[in-house]
């Protein structure tokens, strides 16, 4: 298949007011016009890219004032908001006048460059285009492509066809004798692109939902009936790094699989206990709020198979060092694939971290039947200031927390998020409450 740039390179040569059909880099099936200009010294214009666009950024020259061109010549690239594309002469000729610099915007419709043509020539392409006859200097050459097969053409449609990677034998000739014209040529490509570009649009897959996504499915159309508020504050991460700096140091440490993780768990189980209504469900008369005893705390994990929520049970009864084994367990089993059906039921509340991804801000969607989950997104480190205004670096990460708002309200999912913050930037707060 052609590059789809090189279709679209390819299509600005078709002749007067031709509607076509092509392709950018996103393979989007768009039509565009353009037009043919013969002249002895002609203004070669920017042509209508389409979509609206009006405007390009001249990304490149390939030629110089002086420079002799031919026709398929590469003249520049251009830059829209939608696609690179590469400008290609349709003269032979030399450049006489460059009409924008590297990075000016060029407007659709006016003149790009001005090219002396050379007369002859371009009068010997007249012809050729209105009498569909290969009238050139140079003489007709034959070729035999396959046994038994003579191909007939001039050497400039030999050369288009071998730009383009086209096989002769396989294009009908219209001229006399079978000859093969250019417009023979561009008819093929026309018709094998817009065929290749069909079959990558058109090629569509189906498959049924299931496993992890099936789960996902169910219980986010679940959670559509749930009215989400969601409140977001930053937290300052910078002593939390500083301890797992540390603790990477000591021999025990050295080891240790230990993230941000083990401790937003700890702190927000800390924080449930004095919040137990994020840690509940609603009943399915949904008259009742059951409180849970336990902090059963879910981990949304991106494994092979989908998103996947294994979940750490009893947590407020587990020091950090635990929790922590826990978690490493249950990445192992989402990286193998052997999580039990104990391992990834009765959550009770669910903590999702997309920041190992990457990401500032998450806006998380409860799982039912439970009320309420925090993100974070990635910690990064931003200036703020101190409490003398100095300017200081600090390292940050953005929390957010969804609630169901017809039995949590927003104040109180902000008194739960500041008790765990609290905690998150004082670590020490953490291992006081073990
Ligand atoms: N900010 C900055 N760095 C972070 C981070 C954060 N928020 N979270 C993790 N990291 C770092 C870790 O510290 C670790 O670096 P070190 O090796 O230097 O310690 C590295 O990123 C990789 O972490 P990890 O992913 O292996 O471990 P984790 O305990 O932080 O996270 C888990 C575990 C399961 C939450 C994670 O692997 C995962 O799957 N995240 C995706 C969750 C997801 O898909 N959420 C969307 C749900 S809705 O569709």
């Amino acid at each position: 298949m052609l590059p789809s740039r090189d279709i679209y390179t390819f299509f600005k040569h078709i002749g007067n007011s031709a509607k076509i059909i092509f392709s950018n880099k996103n393979h989007v099936v768009r039509n565009f016009y353009v037009s043919a200009n013969y002249a002895g010294q002609v203004s070669f214009k920017l042509s209508d890219i389409g979509e609206g666009i009006r405007e390009v950024t001249i990304k490149e020259w390939f030629v110089k004032v002086g420079d002799k061109v031919a026709q398929f010549d590469e003249i520049c690239e251009v830059q829209s908001d939608k696609a690179s594309v590469t400008i290609t002469s349709r003269y032979d000729g030399i450049i006489k006048k460059l009409h924008y610099k590297i990075d000016e915007m060029a407007s659709v419709g006016r003149p790009l460059v001005d090219i002396e043509t050379d007369a002859e020539g371009q009068e010997q392409e007249k012809v050729q285009v209105t009498n569909e006859e290969p009238v050139e200097e140079k003489p007709i050459e034959t070729s035999k492509n396959e046994p038994g097969m003579e191909v007939l053409c001039i050497p400039s449609v030999r050369r288009l066809a071998k730009e383009y990677k086209i096989d002769l034998s396989s294009v009908k000739g219209t001229g006399k004798a079978g000859r093969i014209l250019k417009e023979d040529i561009l008819k093929y490509l026309e018709k094998g692109a817009v065929h290749e570009v069909s079959r990558e649009v058109l090629h569509d897959k189906t498959e049924p939902i299931k496993g992890f996504q099936k789960a996902m499915f169910k219980t986010m159309t679940d959670a559509l009936k749930i009215p989400h508020f969601v409140y977001s504050d930053e937290i300052t991460v910078s002593k939390l790094s500083e301890l797992r700096r540390t603790i990477k140091t000591l021999p025990e440490g050295q080891d240790l699989k230990l993230s941000f993780m083990p401790f937003f768990i700890k702190a927000a189980s800390n924080a449930l206990q004095r919040y137990p209504v994020l840690n509940a469900t609603l009943d399915t008369s949904g008259e009742n709020i059951v409180y849970k005893g336990q902090h059963n705390i879910g981990i949304a994990m991106d494994t092979k198979a989908g998103l996947a929520v294994p979940v750490i049970k009893n947590v407020q009864k587990l020091t950090i060092i635990e929790i922590n084994n826990e978690l490493n367990r249950l990445i192992a089993s989402g990286r193998n694939g052997t999580f039990s059906p104990q391992d990834l039921s009765d959550g009770t509340f669910t903590i999702s971290n997309i920041g190992a991804i990457g990401g500032t801000y998450m806006k998380p969607i409860i799982m039912t039947p439970q009320v309420a989950i925090i993100a974070l997104g990635t910690s990064q480190v931003v200036p703020r200031f101190d409490d003398a205004n100095n300017v200081i670096p600090v390292e940050v990460l953005n929390l957010s927390g969804a609630a169901d708002h017809r039995i949590i309200d927003g104040a109180t999912m902000a008194r739960f998020v500041q008790t765990l913050k609290k905690q998150i930037q004082e670590p020490y707060l953490l291992f006081l409450n073990q």
